[in-house]
């Protein structure tokens, strides 16, 4: 019989790129499921985070930045991310740049998002980039733009003032059953996440278009046999992974002078993927051009953009 005191709801994380929308979500569930760089755009795809707290159950949606679609097919499936996030949640964080400014930009996506019927609340993030009196300018002057359900000014990546947000996501989450096991917290695969680390390192390394056009394919995954590193500890894994990017020139940015530039990407990935998986990890990692994959549907499908 159902439990009619339960709670569930699934809480969408939207946002122009860059707000800082995946710290939170590494914030709220207290473990680190999506990447985060400085540059806009890293996220690509919907990303599922669970949290039980008490009787309530929280599934948070974290969502590719909101960008006019001008560039590649990829693009605009990260915006039909954005789109099915939208049309699956029960609540939805809108979260804003508190050093940033309500533009046009912002202003579109607060009216779509109040298209939806759903409760709206305003996150102002990175509260630690102003002032007492500034923020509380900017909460006073965004109370009169919309009619959002709450305004909570946080600081995600250092954690500032969650516990308001806990207490109202649980207060108006809807009575219902939970969609979700007790410990099942995400839907991203261990090689979705060794993945997606990798891009991080990528991304936090390189600038202008070469983050944008990179992408991780795993193509071995090696814990046992013939394959398996001789001088190894037993217990580790071997990952092999291609590093695609869009152009040659951008290869040769990648491996940098001497290939130092992809000798520091490894070893940061791999010191964080010892960190994940929590054993030995050897990681290889081949950069390869190919030009327009951002474009192939069928490329697309088997990065699960
Ligand atoms: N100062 C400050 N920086 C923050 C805060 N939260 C996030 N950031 C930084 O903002 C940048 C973007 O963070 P992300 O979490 O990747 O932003 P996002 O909204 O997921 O970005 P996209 O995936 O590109 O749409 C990173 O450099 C973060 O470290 C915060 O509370 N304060
Ligand atoms: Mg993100």
């Amino acid at each position: 019989m159902a439990d009619v005191r339960r709670k569930f709801a699934v809480v969408a994380i939207i946002g122009l790129p860059n707000v800082g929308k995946s710290t939170l979500l590494n914030a709220l569930i207290g473990e680190k499921l999506a990447a985060v760089s400085q540059t806009p755009q890293t996220t690509r795809a919907r990303i599922l985070g669970v949290v039980n707290r008490g009787d309530v159950q929280l599934a948070f949606l974290d969502t590719p930045g909101v960008h006019r679609v001008r560039h590649s097919l990829l693009n605009a499936r990260m915006m039909e991310h954005v789109g099915t996030a939208i049309a699956e949640a029960d609540l939805i964080l809108c979260v804003i740049d508190a050093d940033g400014y309500y533009g046009p930009k912002e202003r579109e996506l607060v009216e779509r998002l109040r298209q939806t019927a759903m409760p709206v609340y305003l996150l102002i993030n990175k509260i630690d980039l102003l002032s007492k009196p500034r923020l509380l300018e900017k909460v006073a002057a965004y109370k009169d733009l919309a009619p959002f359900r709450e305004i909570v000014p946080i600081g995600a990546k250092s954690e500032q003032n969650l516990e308001p947000l806990w207490d109202i996501l649980q207060r108006d989450a809807p009575e219902s059953d939970w969609r979700y096991g007790e410990d099942e917290f995400t839907d991203q695969t261990e090689r979705n996440l060794v993945a997606e680390f990798i891009r991080e390192k990528i991304f936090r390394k390189t600038r202008e278009e070469v983050p944008h056009g990179i992408a991780i394919m795993i193509s071995d995954w090696i814990e046992s046999g013939d394959d398996y590193p001789a001088d190894m500890e037993s217990g580790g894994v071997l990952i092999r992974a291609d590093v695609l990017c869009d152009r040659e020139s951008h290869r040769k940015i990648l491996l940098g002078k001497g290939g130092e530039m992809i000798r520091d990407i490894r070893q940061s990935a791999q010191r964080e993927l010892k960190k994940l998986l929590q054993r030995p990890v050897r990681l290889e990692l081949f950069v390869k051009a190919d030009e327009g994959w951002r474009d192939r549907p069928e490329k697309l499908d088997r990065l699960r953009l």
